[in-house]
């Protein structure tokens, strides 16, 4: 079955929560609070994750018309076309099946009549041998010596999810030295090469087409840095590549035995959870990679079967869509409170918006209502001394996310309750401010009863400034899973709210082309 295809400004749910949005615009969070009950209300949980949505700029008249809006629009036989394994990418003609590599249901998926179950056993199984082999140094490198280093050389899709689940799960990381080279500036190359040594280190070349102009000039240069001191017949021990391309991979020199699949039914920048995770696998263990893939495996089957009113995806996804379409906000930030995270946001950037960055919709006509948000971001505290200025005072709305962690992983039970306060503090600053009299009762108890006049406006905090609280219980592989697979679900249900192709990206095709063109005229 195809994708619904309905302009959702057309629905009948669209006009009742504009006519509803005219009603509310102006609530306040503030008052909104002053019932007992809203955090309890606007929360939801799934085992050690819960997420508390209570300091939004909603009602439960917003939450029925937006659930109802998911349902006009078709969202749940959408969910059933993406997890069944139809043909939703229809601009590329292909299905979107990166559930099916985390799912450890006997449930056969079919793609052109075939179950692709047994192929991602398969290729789960030589991922695990593989990993094995390198972290406990039995793959030898061509002088007899055990790896040491593993060199990620890809871009986008096969660059930005490695990476940002690798130093995510720093703190489970082994004695392996992982590196990821990305841009085709070879100063990027050059700096890494530094630290390398040729007889111990391993090169992942991950793309998925084979053809990607940045990963094989990179992966070009590294081939030639490594020949200087070792032969081609060296190469089987150092290169392996993960890539559906087979003749071009063989035509680079790796050995066959050294090739991972994928497959088109993954998207680029989804495709962390298949062997482009291979150096996650190899960084942090492979149970550890798999438990990341049980943790989004969890969050993929609350999603498929959680009614909308109580589906942490469908939720935030929504509520998204009030900001986005309602209320005219243009970006929206993501604020993990964990140093970990720092490349959550880079990752989120792609996932989301070369996603549902698109302005044609279904049937190929041009849209005249906001699609993809813009998403950015960075970690807390640090951001609070930085950017977090024009969140709380300046005149953009800009709803927040809050991804926290009840327990820090090294237990420096000091730091983590100055960090957690920090984390409570901004939510609440953003929601309830600081009213006139506030500062004014605070200007005179501090002795500056004086300087009222002059700085009463510049101290007051509006607040009403909509954030939603994301708690974990720890950062775990298996927590991080569904963190990301959490972000992707959203991203899904916004694409079909949107009655846009989540899944190509034309947009950032035009660019590669003109390149090449530029350098055949040099
Ligand atoms: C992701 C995009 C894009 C892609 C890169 C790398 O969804 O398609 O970011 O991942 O362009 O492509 P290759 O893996 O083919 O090198």
């Amino acid at each position: 079955m195809a994708l619904p295809n309905n302009n959702p400004t057309q629905t009948i749910a669209w006009q009742q929560l504009t006519d509803h949005f005219n009603e509310i615009k102006d609530i306040k969070i503030q008052d909104l609070y002053k019932h007992d009950d809203r955090q309890k209300d606007f929360s939801l949980t799934l085992n050690d994750l819960s997420v508390d949505f209570s300091k939004n700029r909603i009602t439960s008249e917003t939450i029925k018309l937006l659930v109802d809006l998911a349902k006009e629009i078709g969202l749940q036989e959408a969910i059933e076309s993406q997890f069944n394994g139809e043909v939703i990418n229809v601009t590329e003609n292909r299905a979107v099946l990166h559930t099916a590599l985390r799912s450890n249901s006997e449930d056969p998926v079919l793609v052109e009549g075939k179950n692709i179950k047994p192929q991602i056993q398969t290729a789960l199984r030589k991922i695990r041998s593989f990993s094995n082999k390198v972290i406990s140094g039995k793959w030898k490198g061509y002088t007899g010596k055990s790896i040491t280093d593993i060199v990620n050389i890809g871009i986008g899709g096969s660059d930005l999810g490695p990476d940002m689940i690798v130093e995510s799960l720093q703190y489970y990381k082994n004695h392996l030295n992982t590196h990821f080279v990305s841009n085709v500036d070879g100063d990027h190359v050059s700096e890494i090469m530094k630290r390398l040594d040729p007889e111990t280190t391993l090169f992942v070349i991950v793309s998925k087409t084979f053809t990607t102009q940045e990963t094989i000039t990179n992966a070009e240069t590294l081939k030639n840095w490594f020949l200087k001191s070792a032969t081609i017949f060296d190469i089987p021990k150092h290169f392996v590549a993960v890539s559906t391309n087979l003749v071009a991979v063989d035509n680079f020199g790796i050995d066959k035995a050294n090739v991972f699949t994928m497959w088109n039914w993954v998207g680029g920048r989804f495709s962390l959870w298949s062997a482009v995770g291979l150096s996650i696998s190899l960084s942090v263990g492979f149970e550890n990679y798999k438990a990341l893939l049980d943790g989004a495996e969890e969050m993929d089957i609350h999603f498929r079967n959680e009614s909308f009113e109580t589906n942490i995806p469908v939720i935030l996804a929504l509520l998204s869509v009030w900001y986005n379409n309602f209320y005219g906000a243009e970006t929206e930030a993501v604020l993990p409170y964990s140093q970990y995270l720092k490349k959550l946001p880079d990752y989120l950037q792609q996932a989301i918006m070369e996603s549902n960055g698109k302005g044609v919709d279904r049937n190929g006509d041009k849209i005249d209502y906001q699609t993809g948000t813009i998403v950015w971001g960075s970690t807390g505290t640090n951001m609070q001394h930085a950017f977090m200025q024009l969140v709380h005072q300046g005149t953009k709305l800009i709803p927040a996310d809050f991804i926290g962690y009840k327990e820090s992983l090294y237990g420096l039970t000091d730091h983590h309750k100055k960090l957690m306060a920090n984390y409570y503090g901004q939510i609440d600053a953003l929601a309830f401010g600081k009213t006139k009299e506030d500062v004014h009762l605070e200007l005179q108890v501090s002795g500056n009863a004086d300087k009222i006049n002059t700085l009463l406006p510049f101290k007051v905090f509006e607040g009403n400034r909509p954030s939603n609280a994301i708690l974990f219980d720890k950062l775990t592989p298996k927590s991080l899973g569904k963190l990301v697979a959490f972000y992707e679900h959203k991203i899904f249900t916004q694409g079909i709210i949107w009655n846009i192709y989540s899944y190509d990206q034309f947009g950032v095709e035009l660019g590669k082309e003109l390149a090449k063109k530029l350098l055949k005229k040099q």
